[in-house]
């Protein structure tokens, strides 16, 4: 299918989902919103696909909701926006597949919270972050007040939803927002080679691993300690249990179907 604001390209098992919009830095509207869920479901069980990368290519992640859009809109449009794209957001949270973002520029607002969706985050040297949704009146929507805190804790997460300040990429990295800096040149090279890095785990542990600490973000320690014990021993019925072990022993590399 053709998308207006996205792109997707899928090789060697790495799926690519990039932003589109760059005459407005890549802000979200109900048609990118829209498109993106659709996606997402398209593409979500594709046993080809073992790792997606959201990009919004090498000038800006995402600038957020598109403030042209929201500013003449009521309560009940915003409602319906609102809930499409943290229902996107949530899909990609819950991936089956490890979801690399690779953010260059700027990723400001619902752009900070795409990229806190995804599980892993890679940022080009010079890029900024913020939440600043409290400088137009209102207040993050798709999760600034709550992945944030749980991603960084309360005092940053404070800090940003609160003074609405940008935050450079060194602070980021310090904080826990992103996992590392990388020349811009360099992004997407290494978004892929750490998807390939990805791609050939199991990709049944993978989804367990991923499952069980999504569970845990929001579960008290027993709750999770008990999941985990639970999909740890399921691991023990797959086939790339016996061949990661089998292989260890062998002193070769393993070679997982997924199974
Ligand atoms: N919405 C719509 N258009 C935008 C946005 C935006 N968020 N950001 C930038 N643009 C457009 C500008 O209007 C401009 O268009 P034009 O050339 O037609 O005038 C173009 O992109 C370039 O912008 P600037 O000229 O301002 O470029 P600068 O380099 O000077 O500044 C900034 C870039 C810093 C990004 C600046 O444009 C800015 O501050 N943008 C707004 C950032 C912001 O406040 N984001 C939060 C929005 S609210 C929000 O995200 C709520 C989330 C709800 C949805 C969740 C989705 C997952």
């Amino acid at each position: 299918m053709e998308f207006k604001t996205l792109l997707y390209t899928q090789e060697d098992g790495i799926g690519i989902l990039t932003l589109n919009r760059p005459k407005a830095f890549n802000a979200t509207n109900y048609e990118l919103a829209l498109e993106e869920n659709i996606l997402l479901d398209q593409i979500s069980n594709d046993p080809d696909l073992k790792v997606l990368i959201v990009t919004g290519g090498n000038k800006v992640f995402a600038a957020g909701g598109d403030i042209q859009y929201m500013s003449t809109a009521n309560s009940l449009q915003m409602e319906e926006f609102i809930t499409l794209c943290n229902r996107s957001l949530d899909k990609i949270a819950s991936f089956p597949k490890p979801v690399i973002a690779a953010i260059a520029g700027m990723a400001l607002g619902g752009g900070c919270e795409l990229a806190m969706a995804c599980d892993i985050r890679i940022a080009s040297e010079g890029t900024i972050f913020g939440q600043p949704e409290i400088n137009l009146g209102i207040i993050p929507g798709a999760g600034g007040t709550q992945r944030l805190p749980k991603l960084v804790g309360q005092a940053w997460a404070k800090y940003l939803v609160m003074t609405g300040r940008n935050i450079d990429a060194e602070t980021a990295l310090k904080i826990g927002l992103i996992n590392s800096i990388v020349p811009l040149d360099k992004l997407m090279e290494e978004a892929k080679k750490l998807a390939f890095e990805l791609a050939k785990k199991s990709t049944v542990a993978m989804k367990a691993a991923k499952a069980c600490m999504n569970y845990g973000v929001n579960a008290d320690l027993s709750s999770g300690l008990l999941y985990e014990q639970k999909n740890w021993a399921m691991l023990y019925s797959t086939e790339d249990q016996k061949e990661g072990m089998k292989a260890f022993l062998e002193k070769r590399r393993p070679q997982y179907t997924g199974r």
